[in-house]
């Protein structure tokens, strides 16, 4: 890269009479020039990820920062008399739904950044998970149309590197975008699009469609097949043109790892590929296919472990259920002569009760099976696949996750990142765990930490400001609790908790209350009713203590809308408290609890996915772990009543009360199908996540926290404690891992 030309090609955009848009075309082309004629060797052996979510976020400061040029950018175009700010009204490439999507486009910056070869897989798109918008207090979606104002100046089509993927009634274009992901080496995000006729379009058109219907599945099921049959369909025809049909090679030049199991159609194009057109027998592609694929789970929510019919896939994709059925035959023989218990085999089944088991076809393929963080790398090990486990023990490893810090402290507080500069000098820039050296008890340290948080909370709070149009109170606590809406994250139990500080606040119980805001994002799945009740739940709390005069100068509700990437970036920066209170055993890892320790926010959370391992870095005692334990959870099931549990706890009581009595208007019976989660059998047992059982410790902790917050001194200490033990959290250290223990690149 020759960033004294770039400097200058830069240098000579003309500003005047040019549109944001037009300017953010050029400015974003000139760099990807520069970006594409970087020459590199590339090493023979690569990893390739696949994945159907990249939540990439705003490609734009990224990429000028990935390019050293951030600063002189911003320079340049300034004495232009032109705010290179404007480009925060880009829309983020929101192309995945959560921390799985996140993940991924972390890993691409630090592989990048590593100078690992890693080239990801996807799929481009039209329209990036839902914009959403809150009317009456209710969630509304809207397509999320990204490319229309902005463009994609970061992707160049291939035009010439199409390719078909045929399913029986049709035959679809895969068209390659590659997004350059530059760092010290320069890798690609390859994302296909669908082309060819209105009905092979749709298949690249919405991310997750719902999979309620039959066409929904078949979409889903097109959608998976469609993007991991093309990368692999391009992989074997290049390995074939350089390498001949010697596929005894093929694993030493290629390395996959599938993003949870929605890729795990690739395993049966790959053995398919191999045994119908390079005619290899099954058991040679099989053994080739074990050298090639790893498997990274995500999740053991069983609603979210993917099972495909086997005559859906069938009716599509003759040759693949065909395949994936001889494949269930020849593992089930495999099993039985190496003497697996039967039962075992019941459990490791491909093919289970007229489905194929995605995550059973991804773990008998892969040579590695990996969790996310040591607690759920342990459930998998103990139960999700504990046959599997007992048989091949040394196929399982943990990769707890990580973040990238330069997305998650570089650009999004720049003020903290100086701060390192100033006490540390630049080395911690490429050495990150330098960050430990700072002096926590040192008072002018901990005095310039403070005055930061202070900074940035005030930056969060003119941008919620300026977005929601809510003003937010000042010399408050920032409490956030932003990810996905799920029931099992418990965003519906941190509602309970702030109704029990409010009656308390009213009641004149908590007379050395200090101002708390919480600050609320999350989207909820379009079809995923309960979800979209906790977020008008939240919003009625909302309202009904901003429109209290006794408490509304005490206590804030906001829950901002369109919950994104880029809002994400402010949020993680200015907040003080960082919310994680999934079930304990729920939460594969998180991603956001990194994110906001990475700011210095300190974390109130049950022991649950990488909570344990942040407050093991950062210490327990400068963070706030309360409820029930993996272990707990598991002796209370089949005991824990809670209708009888709330019935002896009037504090419990006379929160959930109100999700019936009419403190809050409910014509629809939207707030009374909450309460009926908590108290009846519905699709799941009642309060199936121990909502009711964590809920006091939690109001304990947010109070333990509330009184601890006022001694300044002692809590930007915690605060700085957790910034400054951050370091492991970093995805260029998950990715290094995966290098060395999983990929051998
Ligand atoms: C996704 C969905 C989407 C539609 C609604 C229902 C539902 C339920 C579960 C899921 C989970 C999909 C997998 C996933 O995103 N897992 C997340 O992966 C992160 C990266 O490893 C990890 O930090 C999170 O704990 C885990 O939930």
């Amino acid at each position: 890269m020759n960033r004294e030309r770039l400097l200058e090609t830069l240098w000579k955009i003309e500003v005047k009479n040019k549109t944001a848009v037009e300017l953010y075309q050029e400015i974003s082309a000139a760099c990807m020039n520069e970006i594409l004629s970087e020459k590199q060797k590339i090493p023979a052996r690569r990893a390739y990820y696949f994945s159907v979510e990249y939540l990439m976020g705003r490609m734009f400061f990224n990429n000028l920062l990935a390019l050293g040029i951030l600063d002189e950018a911003r320079e340049i175009f300034a004495r232009k008399g032109f705010d290179l700010n404007t480009f925060e009204d880009v829309e983020d490439a929101a192309l995945g739904n959560g921390g799985l999507g996140r993940l991924a486009a972390c890993y691409l910056d630090s592989a990048a950044n590593e100078g690992y070869p890693l080239y990801g897989f996807g799929i481009r798109y039209k329209y990036g998970l839902f914009r959403q918008k809150f009317i009456h207090g209710e969630q509304v979606e809207e397509a999320d149309d990204w490319l229309r104002t902005w463009g994609d100046p970061w992707s160049v089509r291939r035009e010439n590197e199409k390719i078909e993927v045929g399913f029986s009634d049709m035959v679809v274009t895969a068209v390659p975008y590659d997004m350059p992901i530059y760092g010290n080496s320069v890798n690609i995000l390859r994302l296909f699009q669908a082309e060819g006729s209105p009905e092979a379009e749709k298949i690249s058109e919405y991310l997750y469609p719902a999979d309620d219907t039959e066409d929904g599945k078949l979409l889903r099921i097109r959608q998976e097949y469609f993007f991991s049959a093309a990368a692999v369909g391009q992989l074997v025809r290049k390995y074939v043109k350089n390498n001949g049909k010697n596929f005894g090679h093929f694993p030493d030049f290629h390395v996959f790892q599938l993003n949870d199991t929605h890729a795990v159609f690739a395993v049966a194009e790959f053995l398919r590929l191999l045994t119908k057109e390079y005619h290899l027998t099954l058991p040679r592609a099989v053994e080739i296919a074990k050298k090639t694929f790893n498997y990274t789970n995500h999740t053991i929510l069983p609603e979210a472990l993917e099972c495909w019919d086997v005559t859906l896939v069938e009716k599509i994709l003759p040759e693949i259920a065909h395949i994936l059925t001889r494949l269930h035959i020849f593992a089930k023989r495999e099993w039985r002569t190496c003497g697996y218990q039967k039962e075992e085999i019941a459990e490791m089944s491909i093919v289970c009760g007229g489905k194929f088991s995605m995550a059973n076809v991804a773990v008998y393929i892969s040579g590695h099976v990996n969790g996310v963080a040591k607690i759920h790398t342990k459930i998998l090990k103990e139960r999700l696949f504990a046959a599997a486990y007992r048989h091949a023990p040394e196929k399982f490893l943990n990769v707890t996750n990580g973040v990238t810090q330069r997305r998650w402290l570089l650009l999004c507080n720049e003020e903290l990142a100086r701060f390192y500069d100033r006490n540390l000098g630049h080395g911690w820039r490429e050495n990150f765990p330098m960050i430990e050296k700072i002096d926590c008890d040192d008072p002018e340290i901990l005095e310039a930490f403070a005055k930061i948080k202070e900074t940035k909370k005030r930056q969060l709070a003119s941008y919620i400001e300026k977005r929601e149009g809510v003003k937010l109170l000042e010399n408050a606590i920032y409490i956030a609790q932003v990810k996905r809406l799920h029931e099992y994250k418990r965003q519906l139990m941190t509602a309970l908790a702030i109704l029990r500080i409010y009656f308390d606040l009213k009641a004149g119980r908590l007379p050395d209350f200090t101002p708390t805001v919480f600050i609320f994002g999350a989207k909820a799945a379009g079809s995923y009713k309960r979800a979209k009740e906790i977020i008008l739940f939240l919003n009625k709390i909302a309202e009904l203590i901003a429109s209290d005069g006794e408490v509304n100068g005490k206590l804030q509700v906001v829950f901002v809308q369109n919950y994104d990437v880029s809002y994400a970036e402010k949020i993680v920066a200015g907040s003080d408290v960082s919310l994680q209170v999934s079930t304990a055993g729920f939460e594969a890892s998180g991603t956001g609890n990194m994110k906001l320790m990475l700011s210095g926010a300190v974390t109130v959370g049950t022991m649950d996915g990488a909570n344990i391992e942040i407050v093991e870095a950062a210490g327990r005692e400068n963070n706030y772990i309360f409820g029930a334990t993996v272990e707990e959870i598991g002796e209370l099931c089949g005991i824990y009543d809670p209708v009888s549990f709330a019935t002896r706890n009037p504090r419990i009581k006379e929160v959930t009360d109100t999700l019936t009595d009419g403190t809050f208007e409910d014509a629809d019976g939207k707030l009374k199908d909450l309460a009926a989660s908590l108290f009846e059998e519905t699709y799941n047992r009642a309060d199936h996540y121990y909502v009711l059982y964590d809920l006091l410790p939690l109001v304990d902790a947010l109070l333990k926290v509330n009184g601890e917050y006022q001694n300044r001194v002692l809590f930007t200490r915690k605060q700085l404690k957790n910034a400054t033990h951050s370091a492991f959290f970093s995805s260029d250290r998950a990715i290094k891992t995966y290098a060395e223990k999983i990929w051998g690149i």
